[in-house]
């Protein structure tokens, strides 16, 4: 185990600020959902990472015990968890399993392991170690509230690994730290994946992994900058449900990788860099209005229809 040390790293004070407001945000949204038995309080003055485990979950409907690990079978299992994670590590173990957490994932883990899994999981909310989800291999469905890191050691990590994985998560934001570790990333490894993220900004970054991965985000890089690298296959990249995604105007950065990819992708700024798309249609977006917005058929002033 690493300790946390002060941040030295430079991070801006205002996105600190900001960070700290998202995750008390999200700590607000998050205490909506948990249960009224409450967390353990915090050992009052316990040095750095002295925290208790903290989990209410149920595996095939039996009360987990209290502890750091929250473990499956090697069957099908569905996990549920009723509570914020803080400290543990939830397994599924073999077989195709459904795991749901309904609180926030606070320093834990969720593993699927082998086997075709669908993981459901709320914010992720790293705050003295990493929060992180990931499929393991085979087929699974993952999806996740929001993708918030800061740093090598606070990383929210969501990982497909091997396997076609379905990933579906909200904003994915957070620089990255030492060895790039960390940060706010969302990946699909190997397979052909499918990744949908809300907004990528604040140095938050997709990678789609080997094969021909379809990445799909809602914004990239609005107000500070993010990344999408689809890596070797043919991918495609584009906003959600192939709409063209708006890269800018800040530090949007797309790289297609190696392969034959389809980049549905508007720069609206000079201080983004696009790469490796080989085909990217010039065709007009329908509804986020682009620069070049289709010239709509003169209509006078026809009210709304419904469509
Ligand atoms: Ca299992
Ligand atoms: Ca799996
Ligand atoms: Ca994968």
């Amino acid at each position: 185990m690493t300790s946390t040390p002060p941040s030295r790293r430079g991070t801006r004070p205002r996105l600190r600020v900001r960070r700290a407001a998202a995750a008390l945000t999200a700590l607000l949204a998050g205490a909506a959902t948990t249960s009224l038995a409450g967390p353990p309080a915090q050992a009052a003055g316990a040095p750095d990472r002295a925290r208790v485990p903290m989990h209410q979950c149920w595996v095939n409907d039996v009360a987990a015990p209290p502890g750091d690990t929250v473990s499956g079978t090697n069957d099908d299992d569905h996990i549920f968890c009723d509570s914020d994670l803080e400290n543990v590590t939830v397994s599924g173990g073999g077989g195709n399993d459904m795991i749901e957490v309904r609180g926030l994932v606070i320093d834990s883990a969720i593993m699927g392991g082998e086997g075709d899994d669908v993981i459901r999981a709320k914010h992720l909310v790293p705050q003295k170690a990493s929060s992180m989800v990931r499929g393991n291999r085979g087929n699974d469905v993952i999806k996740v509230a929001t993708v918030s890191g800061d740093g090598a050691e606070r990383g929210a990590v969501v990982h497909g690994d091997d396997g076609n994985d379905k990933i579906f998560t909200g904003s994915v934001s957070g620089a990255p730290g030492k060895f790039n570790r960390g940060g706010g990333i969302v990946t699909g490894n190997d397979g052909v994946d499918f990744i949908r993220v809300g907004t990528i900004d604040f140095s938050g970054r997709v990678l789609g992994g080997s094969e021909g991965d379809r990445i799909e985000a809602a914004a990239l890089g609005p107000e500070s900058g993010g990344l999408i690298q689809a890596g070797p296959g043919d991918d495609t990249i584009s906003g959600h449900d192939g709409a063209v995604l708006t890269v800018g105007p800040h530090w949007g950065t797309v790289d297609a990788g190696v392969g034959k990819d389809t980049c549905a992708i508007v720069s609206v700024s000079t201080r983004t860099a696009v790469a490796s798309c080989e085909t990217m249609p010039k065709a007009p977006p329908k509804e986020n209005g682009g620069p070049e917005a289709q010239p709509q058929p003169d209509t006078e002033a026809e009210p709304e229809s419904a469509h």
